[in-house]
């Protein structure tokens, strides 16, 4: 176990100190084209290097395995330590897509403000330099914004059929909630027309999501999602055969994973107010 918990809360119920931190942390991370930056991060998913999970895929031998959450989680744990090295005790925050306010604001203000106290919002976009790939521009996203139709976030009544899913049952889990955070993608990035060309936002991409900023908060949901299910029904509710496999590139294995508590933070509740003084139980 670790020595210290770090809390991670819904965006909107950050602190002015912790959201400032928050952007500091992302404002150097971004400044560093080494493998403490943000650019060298972003790249483990999509371009350049695409080693993210997605889908049941054959790993080890066994077909259809199902490592989406594991890898996610093991890259947030990754991502978020890189950040603290840079701004100490800054944590990653959740946004939580179900609230209604979602429906009618699009994206927490914390990522959808171009500008903080006169400066560019280190939390709004992200500039790609990918000559290879023809990508020299800063991210972009048109959420809940599609020309071929107008989607909804999903309801609430959606995610708890989700968190209903028997124990046993990890995979099809691991699925239905792949599938959600597909559609919350594909409605962050969204769609426009610029010059008779339809342009799609980078969270629609699997190539340059990760790039922009608001992604780690969109998995952090996803990852608390996982963690209030594995709270209901078992910390180790995963086939067996998965938790020896090892995650790329992070050295760590599944069975690494599966216990938040080990990899040092926890999830505060959506209502909850968190003054600091806290302990695993409160929490529960
Ligand atoms: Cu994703």
């Amino acid at each position: 176990m670790s020595d210290i918990i770090n809390l991670r809360k819904n965006v909107n119920n950050l602190t002015h100190d912790e959201l400032k931190k928050l952007r500091l942390a992302y404002k150097k991370a971004m400044r560093l084209m080494d493998n403490r930056g943000y650019a060298y991060f972003a790249g483990f998913h999509g371009i350049p290097n695409f080693w993210c999970w997605h889908g049941p895929q054959a790993k080890d031998g066994w077909p259809g395995v199902r490592l989406f959450l594991p890898w996610h989680r093991a890259y947030l744990y990754r991502f978020e330590k890189a950040l603290q090295d840079l701004e100490p005790g800054v944590v990653l925050p959740w946004w939580d897509w179900r609230s209604a306010n979602s429906e009618q604001n699009k994206i927490p203000n914390a990522f959808s403000e171009t500008d903080v106290d006169g400066e560019p919002n280190s939390l709004y976009n992200y500039h790609m330099r990918f000559p290879e790939h023809n990508i020299d521009r800063e991210t972009r996203r048109f959420p809940g914004k599609s020309l071929r139709s107008s989607d909804s976030l999903p309801h609430p009544d959606d995610i708890e059929e989700i968190l209903d899913i028997p124990d046993n049952h990890f995979d099809e889990f691991s699925d239905s909630l792949e599938d959600i955070h597909g559609f919350i993608h594909v409605w962050t990035g969204g769609q426009t027309r610029q010059e008779g060309k339809i342009v799609s936002g980078d969270m629609s991409d699997i190539a340059t999501a990760a790039f922009d900023p608001i992604f780690w908060s969109h998995h952090c949901m996803i990852d608390r999602l996982w963690w209030e299910w594995q709270k209901k029904n078992g910390i180790d509710e995963i086939p067996d055969h998965y938790r020896e496999m090892s995650l790329e590139p992070f050295g760590m294995t599944v069975d690494e994973t599966l216990d938040i508590f080990n990899l040092g933070y926890d999830y505060a509740g959506t209502e909850t107010t968190v003054n600091g003084n806290w302990s695993r139980e409160s929490n529960g």
